[in-house]
């Protein structure tokens, strides 16, 4: 939407109101009492009302793919793969192609679709549950496959969609519905660190882990989601962007307690940063011709 579209009024209290606000807007005022837009929601998200919890890190994931690919010119080369969970959705909220899979499948069906339309860019977005506990193996053999796709993983340490189960990545200690009194390694074993385990496969060609608690986080995060789908011109290897999502409802905290537990716990488990990065050489063809 161009600013010409905007009706902008100043309220009494000098606040602006945007009477076709059909996307969410930032504007700056200048010198000359003229506004400007200075950030807008991306047109590849569409405008509809999302089904997540106040605070849930899926709707912030959901906007910086989108943002990348809207950055990226390629919406209508773009294949998403929606999981069961929380985000079972997705589809409804992408404007590219997107395929429903069974419950963590994801990167079956994502292999299914790459192999018959190299040219598209595809990815997964799934759950600890769907991508770490039922659909393990296929993580595994797509990634020691080197499928040339892009896998986000939102670890939030719990089934969230189905009330709060122990998940593969729950934390040493967490409660949850199923290890009401912590979980215990004796018994429940450790949380799997998905990246640091995928990345010792030969097919995986990057691999880094983010979050989406506070401004410079979501930055990162969206360079990584970036970095990853421009790899995929390269046809190295499959791109693994882990993102330590929340999940205050079954956490039973506030978002801004969930976003903090973030920082102070869940990192020491699930560090951040970069696990495994493409080697120089691997990238001089992305580097010299800049597009495939
Ligand atoms: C084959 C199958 N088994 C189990 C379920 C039930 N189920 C739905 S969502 C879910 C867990 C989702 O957790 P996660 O992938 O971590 O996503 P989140 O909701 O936390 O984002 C389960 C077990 C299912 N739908 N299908
Ligand atoms: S249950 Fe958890 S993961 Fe699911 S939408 Fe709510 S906060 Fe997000
Ligand atoms: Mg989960």
């Amino acid at each position: 939407m161009s600013t010409e579209d905007l009706t902008l009024e100043k309220n009494t209290d000098g606040k602006i109101s945007l009477e076709n606000d059909l996307h969410i807007c930032a504007l700056a005022e200048n010198h000359d009492n003229e506004y400007s837009l200075i950030y807008e929601k991306p047109h590849t998200l569409l405008d509809i009302d999302m089904h997540y919890c106040p605070g849930c890190a899926h709707s912030l994931v959901h906007k910086l793919i989108m943002e990348a690919v809207e950055e990226l010119g390629i919406q209508e080369k773009t294949i998403g793969i929606a999981p069961v969970g929380c985000a079972v959705f997705a589809y409804h909220y992408m404007n590219i192609d997107m395929q429903e899979a069974a419950h963590g499948r994801a990167t079956a069906v994502a292999t299914g679709v790459k192999r018959l339309m190299p040219d598209k860019y595809v990815f997964t977005y799934q759950g600890d549950g769907d991508l770490a506990a039922i659909g393990i193996a296929e993580t595994i053999h797509t990634i020691n496959r080197g499928e040339n796709i892009m896998i986000v993983f939102i670890n939030n340490a719990v089934y969230g969609m189905t009330s709060g189960q122990m998940a593969p990545t729950s934390l040493v200690g967490m409660k949850t519905t199923t290890s009401p009194f912590g979980r215990d390694p004796a018994v429940y074993g450790y949380p799997i660190k998905v990246s640091e385990l995928i990345s010792q496969l030969p097919g995986s060609f990057y691999v880094s882990r983010h979050t989406v608690n506070k401004n410079t986080s979501v930055r990162k995060a969206k360079k990584a989601i970036v970095n990853a789908l421009n790899y995929q011109k390269l046809n190295k290897g499959t791109c693994f962007i882990e993102i330590i999502g929340n999940c205050p409802s079954n956490w039973k905290m506030t978002p801004i307690e969930a976003n903090n537990f973030i920082d102070e716990v869940m990192v020491k488990t699930f560090p951040l940063g970069d696990i495994k990065v493409p080697k120089a050489e691997d990238l001089i063809p992305l580097n010299q011709n800049g597009d495939k």
